[in-house]
């Protein structure tokens, strides 16, 4: 099953839209970036997390993907359907660069290749780099499609589309969800030097592998679970999720609209 999700990812990878063009130096400079997607959105919170560590500033457009906004009856405003064509959220526009993507996984790759390499959010060390990109395709082809299909079915279908939920469903994702805690408390327990792992990359700093994976995770405390309690008996990983959260990027993307 996870072969077909990756496969189904994959494919979503391919449709990001960006193209090359020179900074434009006469754009407006105060704020370069529109944002388009509400927060509420994981992929979008993953974005608002890496704009806000860069301190870059944005705009943020905070609204329904096309097919959500036409299943409640309202026509998608042409100006966010030019920048992403399916309509979905995240979509990033840089007026500076002339550039507009899609996909939360591309968007933040970008930034970071353009105006983050001094981050710790992508880290030095080679090795916490390659464990940085294992984790993030963690999050993308594991963690993601749970949590989003939860969400999907305990939020969306009752609040936004008036459809009776399927429980099967929550059920079987939400015990798929209770392994991948248990794999993420087995990284987080310290080595047997006693040096703690603050953060799954680089364990001193954090990086984009915690941005994406917590920006998934968080999703089931946005549609009413208790994290606490869903993560019980797992300490290092109650531990690692307070402190991603506290993040000031983070609580600044969790409080946006
Ligand atoms: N792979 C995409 C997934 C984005 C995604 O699925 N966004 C959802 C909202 S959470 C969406 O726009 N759904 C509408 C649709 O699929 O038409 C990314 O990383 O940005």
């Amino acid at each position: 099953m996870f072969r077909i999700v990756l496969l189904f990812i994959l494919a979503l990878g391919a449709t990001a839209q960006a193209e090359t063009a020179k900074p434009n130096t006469q754009v407006e400079k105060e704020k370069p970036f529109v944002l388009w997607g509400l927060s509420f959105s994981p992929y979008v919170r993953y974005v608002l997390t890496v704009l806000n560590t860069l301190k870059l500033p944005y705009e943020h457009k905070a609204i329904l993907p096309s097919a959500l906004l036409k299943a409640t009856g309202e026509e998608p405003p042409k100006e966010f359907e030019e920048i992403s064509k399916k309509g979905k959220i995240p979509a990033l526009e840089d007026k500076k660069m002339g550039t507009s993507m899609v996909e939360s996984w591309d968007i933040a790759d970008n930034l970071i290749q353009n105006y983050g390499q001094s981050s710790t959010l992508i880290p030095k060390c080679k090795l916490a780099k390659s464990r940085m990109r294992g984790y993030i395709e963690y999050a993308k082809a594991v963690i993601a499609p749970m949590t989003h299909q939860i969400a999907v079915e305990k939020y969306v279908k009752p609040n936004i589309l008036k459809q009776d939920a399927d429980q099967q469903i929550i059920e079987r994702n939400l015990q798929i969800v209770q392994n991948i805690f248990d794999v993420l408390e087995h990284i987080l327990t310290p080595r047997k030097s006693g040096e703690p792992i603050n953060y799954i990359a680089d364990t001193k700093n954090p990086s984009l592998a915690d941005m994406a994976v917590v920006s998934h995770i968080v999703t089931l405390k946005t549609v009413g679970y208790d994290l606490d309690k869903l993560t019980k008996d797992r300490p290092n990983l109650q531990k690692y999720l307070k402190r991603i959260l506290d993040l000031p990027a983070f609580q600044e993307a969790m409080a946006a609209k």
